[in-house]
């Protein structure tokens, strides 16, 4: 029997089989868990709906969720809890910032609109669906679980305003943290290193982040959302029930390097 037996997830953040949120979907399905999904837009609908079948999940417990719309986070667990009469996990994989914000030097891509959809999109998301998820979470071991990046604490060229919107996401996880605990709610978040997915489609110079993470990183390569994945199945049951508060990274170790030669030593 795996280890998540029993449990009930909702994941927030596929928008295909490459997501960090697929890999995850995919460890829990592993270890025995039930999953609930949400969908960005009708354009991600089957996408997320052909992974639901793919991992033998219910394909009823699928939910419209544009994260900036109130009404749709409230209708995801007013409808969730016509089928389930509780939640243990609620998993938030989404991150967004306008395109225009991740490109250039910050002080010259940075606007006040660019800040506030990414902040609101990136870090309040987190801090909404965890008011939504609370009647459904309360009272019996239940996990809630971020993703979020280095660059919220060490600066990474043409991430720029997304790095502020992440230091206020692990800053809401760990304030969701203090606040959810009597209530028997862990919260935590996994710092990944770069994976390719389609949130890194794009980016200008992305493979020579890769390439970065392949000669700096302790173990000389990138991570895999499988990877990711098992330490999110690890943080989200009960084998973790003393951790909370707590940024975990599944970074191959490039974070622990104040400095990196060449392999020659230049
Ligand atoms: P992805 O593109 O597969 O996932 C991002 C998700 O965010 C998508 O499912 C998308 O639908 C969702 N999203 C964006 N705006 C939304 C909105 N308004 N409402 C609802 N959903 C919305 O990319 P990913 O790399 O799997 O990203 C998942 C998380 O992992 C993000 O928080 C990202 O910042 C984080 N992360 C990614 C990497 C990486 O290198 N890929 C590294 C560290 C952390
Ligand atoms: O969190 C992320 C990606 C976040 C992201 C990606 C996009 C692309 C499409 C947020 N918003 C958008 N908006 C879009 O229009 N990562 C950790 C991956 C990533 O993105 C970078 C990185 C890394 C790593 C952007 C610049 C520099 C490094």
């Amino acid at each position: 029997m795996g280890f998540m037996a029993g449990k009930r997830a909702l994941i927030v953040g596929v928008a295909s089989d490459r997501s960090i949120a697929a890999g995850i979907a995919e460890a829990f399905a592993r270890e025995g868990a039930e999953l609930a999904f949400t969908y960005q837009n009708d354009k991600l609908k089957t996408r997320v709906e052909k992974l639901a079948q793919r991992l033998q999940q219910n394909t009823d417990l699928l939910y419209p969720c544009d994260v900036s719309a109130d009404d749709e986070i409230d209708a995801v667990f007013e409808n969730l809890g016509k089928t389930w009469d509780g939640l243990d996990v609620l998993v938030h994989s989404v991150g967004f910032a306008p395109r225009d914000q991740l490109a250039g030097g910050f002080v010259e891509s940075i606007t006040r609109e660019g800040f506030a959809i990414s902040h609101d999109i990136s870090a309040y998301s987190l801090a909404a669906l965890s008011k939504a998820a609370v009647p459904m979470l309360e009272g019996r071991n239940a996990a809630i679980l971020t993703l979020t990046y280095n660059a919220a604490t060490q600066v990474v060229p043409n991430y720029n305003v997304m790095g502020l919107a992440k230091a206020s996401l692990e800053s809401c996880m760990r304030f969701l943290a203090a606040d959810l605990g009597p209530k028997g709610i862990r919260v935590n978040a996994i710092s990944a290193g770069a994976v390719k997915t389609l949130a890194a489609a794009g980016i200008a110079g992305f493979r020579k982040m890769l390439g970065y993470a392949e000669k700096a990183s302790p173990l000389r390569r990138t991570v895999t959302i499988e990877e990711i994945g098992n330490t999110a199945a690890f943080l989200c049951s009960d084998l973790a029930s003393g951790i909370t508060g707590e940024t975990t990274f599944v970074d191959a170790g490039v974070n622990i390097m104040g400095m990196v030669f060449d392999e020659d030593g230049s």
